[in-house]
């Protein structure tokens, strides 16, 4: 019941779980730019795969609103959490901080060679932003970026609830025709 689509090397499915159960190169967390992590998509990477996560995370920040990077994954499956920051420590998002940390989180994949890239909702729980905008502009920077010489053959949308699930589903079936 997963949806697909694929684009030259690179399938880019829709899956509906908790993102800390995926077997992928990388996760991403849906951060802030001090990188500690609260609740959400962070809260469970972090009990998860144990708070060395965080600490890594925020010696390497502040990094600015719209960046990600990467740390290890301490004892999740992943290899790597990317930690893109949709917003500051207001908590507060918008569609360019959405797509640039979308991108980034491209970005710092393709440059650890990886092949595998998992994706939450990013600002839809805490940052409040609406789902079917986030599935636009993440699924649409996604859709370019694999057009482009990339190392990524898997990019999965990991979305908890099946109402987040078919808000994706239908932004990718009109963004495939
Ligand atoms: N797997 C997949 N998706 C999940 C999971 C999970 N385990 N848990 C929640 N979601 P959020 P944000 C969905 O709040 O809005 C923290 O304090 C959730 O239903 O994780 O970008 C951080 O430290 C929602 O649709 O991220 C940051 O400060 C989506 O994931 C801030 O929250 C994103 O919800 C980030 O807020």
């Amino acid at each position: 019941m997963d949806m697909e689509i694929k684009i030259g090397n690179t399938t880019i499915t829709l899956q509906q779980g908790d993102i800390t159960e995926i077997e992928a190169d990388a996760i991403v967390n849906a951060a802030n730019n001090h990188l500690w992590m609260g609740g959400g998509v962070a809260g469970a990477i972090k009990r998860k795969g144990g708070k060395i996560i965080e600490d890594e995370a925020v010696k390497l920040g502040p990094i600015p609103i719209g960046e990600a990077v990467a740390t290890t994954a301490g004892k999740l499956n992943a290899k790597y959490v990317i930690h893109a920051a949709g917003m500051g420590t207001d908590l507060k998002t918008d569609e360019e901080k959405i797509r640039n940390a979308t991108l980034n989180s491209l970005k710092r994949a393709n440059e650890l060679k990886i092949k595998s890239i998992a994706f939450p909702s990013i600002g839809t729980g805490v940052g409040g932003f609406p789902l079917d905008t986030a599935a636009d502009i993440m699924l649409r920077c996604a859709i370019e970026h694999v057009k482009k010489d990339t190392s990524l053959e898997n990019v999965i949308f990991v979305l908890y609830q099946k109402d987040a699930y078919k808000i994706f589903e239908n932004v990718l079936g009109s963004l495939k025709r």
